[in-house]
């Protein structure tokens, strides 16, 4: 018969893009329940064209479920991934809380599905956003070249801070709108949030007509926890514990999209041909490379599609055996979302076939 599947933190900016992910692929499910805090449970939202009501998070939202993909805070995964574990349903978490656990794995399907079947606690974790937003392509150059270094700059969306940090830049571009002499002391564009806007940001700094250098929280050496997860994760779902990475992670004023500077060294020669061909022949990722036509990606060209899109494909001149390239990857799908979706999918499959 066919799994049942919850979605639990179905209201947040993730969960309405899984409701339209879930509506939209192939439907290979029994049940879609809904799930969300007391706050929003009664209301009703649609999947797959039907209306359904958003049941409050308890024990028993679990019961008759076999899959579970949960986007909720940290705090919350913690408490309720176990509970839905233990009462017998697959839980897909794309907190931040098991992701680096050594007995959960943590799956990019276009990378390492097999880690998918190993899941001792019945938990498997999806990455960060930021990570996910370039794996399909770094995985699938790392599968010929052998990736050893990865250097990265990322250029953040605000929905990554979810329905709050959209809000916030069209807020903030909002109250600016009009002014054609802001932006030109220093200073002037908080003076003017400050005096127009009552409610806090999400983000540390003004985000309209600015970039931010933070996203998350601050961690030990100064590095923000974007930067360490970027990192940790890359080195745990492409399985090279010893990968050197270094990340500086910037907030930026797009809506959805994070774009990524990588500088990437492998352990041979790869020309700009190699990684076309790679790349191309990836089914998950689009190349988008014609600099000299002005073609390469941008947050505005590709938001609200499913790919992974690379384009600036470089040889680094100064630097062996080493590639620079401009990723863009919808932070909401491929990030968070589809990639869960994608999780569920495998382990449907896997009971679907048996
Ligand atoms: C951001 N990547 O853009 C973050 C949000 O560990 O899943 C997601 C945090 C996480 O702010």
């Amino acid at each position: 018969s066919r799994p049942n599947l919850a979605l639990v933190g179905a209201t947040g900016a993730v969960g309405t893009v899984m409701r339209d992910i879930v509506s939209t692929r192939e439907d290979i499910w029994g049940e879609i329940r809904l799930v969300a805090s007391p706050r929003s449970a009664g209301k009703t939202l649609k999947v797959r064209g039907e209306d359904v009501v958003v049941r409050a998070l308890a024990p028993e939202v679990f019961d008759g479920i076999d899959i579970a993909i949960f986007d909720v805070p940290d705090e919350v995964s913690a408490e309720w991934v176990p509970i839905a574990a233990a009462r017998g349903a697959v839980a897909i978490d794309k907190s931040g809380t098991f992701r680096m656990q050594p007995d959960v794995p943590l799956v990019v399907p276009e990378v390492n599905p097999h880690a998918a079947a190993d899941r001792p606690r019945n938990i498997i974790s999806t990455p960060n956003c930021t990570t996910l937003s370039m794996m399909a392509a770094m995985g699938a150059l790392h599968a010929e070249y052998n990736l050893q270094e990865l250097v990265v700059a990322s250029y953040q969306a605000v929905s990554g801070a979810g329905v709050a940090g959209t809000a916030r830049l069209y807020d903030e571009v909002e109250a600016l709108a009009g002014d054609r002499g802001i932006g030109q002391v220093a200073g002037d564009v908080r003076k003017a949030l400050d005096n127009k806007l009552a409610e806090e940001s999400p983000f540390p700094a003004p985000i309209a007509f600015n970039v931010v250098p933070w996203a998350g929280s601050f961690k030990e050496g100064g590095w923000a926890s974007e930067e360490i997860k970027l990192r940790d994760e890359s080195r745990k779902i492409l399985g090279i514990p010893g990968l050197k990475v270094s990340a500086t992670c910037v907030r930026v004023p797009v809506v959805t999209t994070h774009s990524l500077a990588v500088h990437a060294r492998f352990e041979r020669e790869i020309t700009v041909a190699d990684a076309h061909r790679v790349l191309a022949a990836a089914p998950t990722v689009v190349l988008m490379d014609d600099p000299e036509k002005g073609v390469w990606p941008t947050p505005a060209a590709v938001v609200g599609t499913d790919p992974t899109y690379v384009g600036r494909v470089r040889q680094a001149i100064d630097f062996p055996n080493t590639l620079d390239l401009f990723v863009c990857g919808d932070n909401l799908r491929k990030g968070a979302a589809l990639n869960a979706a994608e999780i569920a999918e495998l382990v449907a499959r896997e009971s679907l076939s048996a």
